[in-house]
């Protein structure tokens, strides 16, 4: 809580007498099957980018926080890795991560992408969620601007008819395309009444509350991730070692030593992700560059390496050292 020191209670009456709706803070969370859209519904909602996203599949690893700072509410948003059938003990604990949330939150936003048919991933996960029963549901269909009407009202058909069959009513069924800005801000309307009545729980201005070095290795795994296939993209384990702000800058030049490494599963990954005369290693370095100074607002040397971890996703040793 920090600077807060407003009594919720007095607060909210004060509010109430002046004819004004009190305000309100709280969790909502999106899940959904891998790729739903839920990092770039969470991006498009905070209005800057917290979590990375990728058309890879299991691009978030651990849950983003985004904060939505509104007069009438502050909505912290949970963004949690796409739930899947685990193939590894990374995929275990991944899903470890999404149901331990889930059961947290006041609000359950679940996503289901509109080109997409309504299938088993899906299915498993809203039966799931039909048992949390105190927690207002919320359908959200993602990426409307990739169907015509049609596609898009048999997906809210088939998405409410799912709510019923597994004997619970969404508290709200919503389009929304994050790409096109459509009903974003509608959707920040219709969670708002849904959370509990408390003064903010951040402080104003604070939009993430993933640490500054997450931040800058999940940019880099963003950019690697760019154009591999396979099995590659699950492969790849971004860690920053270190950002030393460099020393005998004049006060107006400053520049931000940050020392990264790429982890890889096999050495036979390694050429890959260097690639040829090592040029796809720099790419990503001079892509993920230009995020991470963006973010913190300086200059910045990246130096990047690459290294293996053998077989990081199932070994519980390996998984430790890499944050998870
Ligand atoms: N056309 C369109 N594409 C979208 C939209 N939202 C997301 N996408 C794309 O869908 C892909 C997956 O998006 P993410 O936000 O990373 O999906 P996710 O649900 O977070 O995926 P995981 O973290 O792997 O569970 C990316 O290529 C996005 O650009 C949208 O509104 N319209
Ligand atoms: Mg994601």
């Amino acid at each position: 809580m920090g600077a807060m020191s407003v009594r919720p209670d007095t607060d909210a009456a004060a509010q109430q007498a002046a004819g004004e709706a009190p305000h309100r803070a709280g969790f909502a969370c999106f899940v959904g099957r891998p790729n739903a859209g839920k990092s770039t519904l969470t991006n498009a909602l905070v209005g800057q980018k917290v979590a990375i996203t990728s058309n890879r599949p299991q691009t978030t690893r651990h849950t983003v926080r985004g904060i939505v700072h509104r007069d009438d509410a502050q909505l912290i948003l949970v963004d949690t890795p796409g739930l899947h059938k685990p193939r590894t003990l990374l995929g275990e604990r991944l899903n470890d991560v999404v149901r331990t949330t889930w059961a947290e939150v006041d609000v359950i936003g679940f996503c289901l992408p509109a080109d997409q048919k309504l299938g088993p991933g899906d299915k498993y996960i809203v039966k799931e969620l039909a048992g949390i029963k105190k927690t207002p549901k919320i359908a959200i269909i993602t990426k409307t601007d990739l169907v015509d009407s049609k596609q898009l009202a048999e997906q809210l058909i088939a998405v409410s008819r799912l709510g019923e069959e597994l004997g619970f009513e969404w508290a709200e069924i919503i389009p929304v395309s994050a790409v096109k800005d459509t009903q974003v801000d509608l959707l920040g309307d219709l969670i708002a009444p849904l959370l509990p009545v408390s003064p903010p729980l951040y402080p104003e201005g604070d939009l993430t509350d993933e640490p500054e070095m997450v931040m800058v290795a999940e940019l880099i795994r963003e950019a690697a991730l760019e154009g591999v296939r396979d099995e590659l993209p699950h492969s790849i384990a971004v860690v920053v070692e270190e950002m030393i702000p460099r020393e005998g800058r004049p006060a107006d030049k400053p520049l931000l030593d940050i020392h990264a490494n790429v982890y890889i599963e096999r050495p036979s990954q390694k050429g890959i992700i260097i690639g040829p005369k090592g040029k796809r290693l720099k790419d990503v370095g001079t892509k993920s560059r230009k995020h991470i100074e963006a973010l913190l607002g300086t200059p910045v040397f990246l130096d990047l390496h690459v290294k293996v971890a053998k077989d990081w996703q199932r070994d519980p040793k390996q998984l430790r050292k890499l944050g998870f």
